[in-house]
C-alpha cells in the first residue's frame, strides 16, 4: 500500500473512533440521568473517560467525592479496591466497576492472612495501609494512608514508635525519610512505577534539560532522589500550577499527562517512552461504561463484617485530611 493509502486509512479511522466516542458520549449522558449516577474516574484513566466523568481525581479525592454525592448509583471508572472503599463509604448506593477484571497487582501483594503473621511478629506496630490494598486489610489494618497524605497519616500517629507499612515498599521507604518513628515496610510494588530506571529519567532529563522531574513516591527510591518533586498525583496538579516552569517530565502512569495537559494546556508535559501503563486502568472504556449503567454492572459489595473495620481505618485517615 502507498504511503498516501496509508494515511488516508489512518485517518478515516480516527475518525470513526471519534464518531464512536460522541454517540457512546451521548449515550452515557442519556443514561447517567435515568438511572440517578455519578460517573468517577482516577486520574491514570483513559482521556475519553476522563472527559466523561462527573470528578476526576486521585483516590482521596474521589472517596471524599464518593462519601458525599447524593446520586443512588456511583459508576467507578478506576480499579477493584477503589470501587470497594466507594462501597464501604456509602453502603447505601450501588457502587458500579465498569470492568470486573480490573484489579491493582500492587494490592494483590498481601493477604488478610499474611497481614495478621506480621501483626503477630510485630504485636507493638500500628499498621498503615495503603489505599492500594483490598477491603480485607483495610479491615485488619489501623489507619489507611493514600500518596497524598502518607507522611501525615504516619506523623499523626503520636503513641505510635514502630510502623508496619503495606504494601508498598516505595511509599514506605520514602515515608521512613520524613519521621523520626521506625517504618517496617512490606515486599510490594506497582508494576509500572517500579519499572521506571535510573537510565530512564537521565536520557529525559538530557533530552529536556529545562524540565522539571515530577514523581510519584511508587516510584524507586534511586529514581526519587532525581526528582524537583515527590508527590501524588493531586500534589502533581497543586506543585505545576505553582511552579515557574514550562516544561515537566512525568513520573508517574502515563494517564497523569492527560490530565496535566487538559489543566495546564500552555505548559508541556513529557511521559517516558517505554511508559508508565497500568493495563488494569486501561481496561475501562466508553462501552464498559454504557454497559455498567445500561446493565448495572459490576456491582462491588463489601460484607457488613468487613465494612465496619475497613470503614474505621478509612475514616481515621479521612479524619486527618
Ligand atoms: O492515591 C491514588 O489515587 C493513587 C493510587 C495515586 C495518586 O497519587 O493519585
Amino acid at each position: 500500500m502507498k504511503q498516501t493509502e496509508e494515511l488516508v486509512m489512518s485517518e478515516e479511522l480516527v475518525m470513526s473512533q471519534e464518531e464512536d466516542n460522541i454517540s457512546l458520549t451521548r449515550r452515557i449522558n442519556q443514561l447517567k440521568q435515568e438511572k440517578k449516577a455519578v460517573i468517577l474516574a482516577h486520574n491514570y484513566q483513559r482521556p475519553e473517560v476522563l472527559d466523561v466523568a462527573d470528578i476526576q481525581g486521585d483516590s482521596l479525592e474521589l472517596s471524599r467525592a464518593a462519601a458525599k454525592t447524593e446520586a443512588r448509583v456511583i459508576v467507578f471508572c478506576g480499579v477493584r479496591f477503589m470501587a470497594e472503599t466507594a462501597s464501604i463509604l456509602c453502603p447505601d448506593k450501588a457502587v458500579l466497576l465498569p470492568e470486573i477484571e480490573a484489579g491493582c497487582p500492587l494490592a494483590n501483594y498481601i493477604t488478610v492472612d499474611q497481614l495478621l503473621a506480621m501483626r503477630q511478629k510485630y504485636p507493638d506496630a500500628t499498621v498503615v495501609c495503603y489505599v492500594n490494598s483490598s477491603a480485607e486489610v483495610k479491615a485488619a489494618s489501623d489507619i489507611c494512608c493514600t500518596s497524598a497524605n502518607a507522611v501525615r497519616v504516619v506523623n499523626s500517629l503520636t503513641e505510635a514508635k514502630q510502623v508496619l507499612m503495606v504494601p508498598d515498599k516505595n511509599l514506605a521507604l520514602y515515608v521512613s525519610r520524613h519521621t523520626d518513628k521506625q517504618i517496617i515496610p512490606w515486599e510490594g510494588g506497582c508494576p509500572a512505577h517500579c519499572q521506571l530506571g535510573v537510565e530512564e529519567v537521565l536520557h529525559m532529563k538530557v533530552l529536556y534539560p529545562e524540565a522539571k522531574f515530577i514523581a510519584h513516591p511508587e516510584c524507586n527510591p534511586q529514581v526519587l532522589e532525581m526528582a524537583d518533586c515527590v508527590t501524588s498525583t493531586s500534589g502533581m496538579l497543586r506543585y505545576v500550577d505553582q511552579c515557574k516552569a514550562k516544561e515537566f517530565i512525568v513520573g508517574t502512569e502515563e494517564g497523569m499527562a492527560y490530565v496535566l495537559h487538559m489543566a495546564f494546556p500552555d505548559k508541556i508535559f513529557y511521559r517516558f517512552p517505554h511508559s508508565m501503563i497500568c493495563q488494569d486502568m486501561k481496561r475501562v472504556t466508553l462501552t464498559s461504561i454504557v454497559d455498567a449503567l445500561g446493565k448495572k454492572q459490576y456491582v462491588v459489595n463489601v460484607s457488613d463484617e468487613i465494612r465496619k473495620p475497613a470503614m474505621d481505618c478509612l475514616s481515621k485517615m479521612m479524619n486527618i485530611g
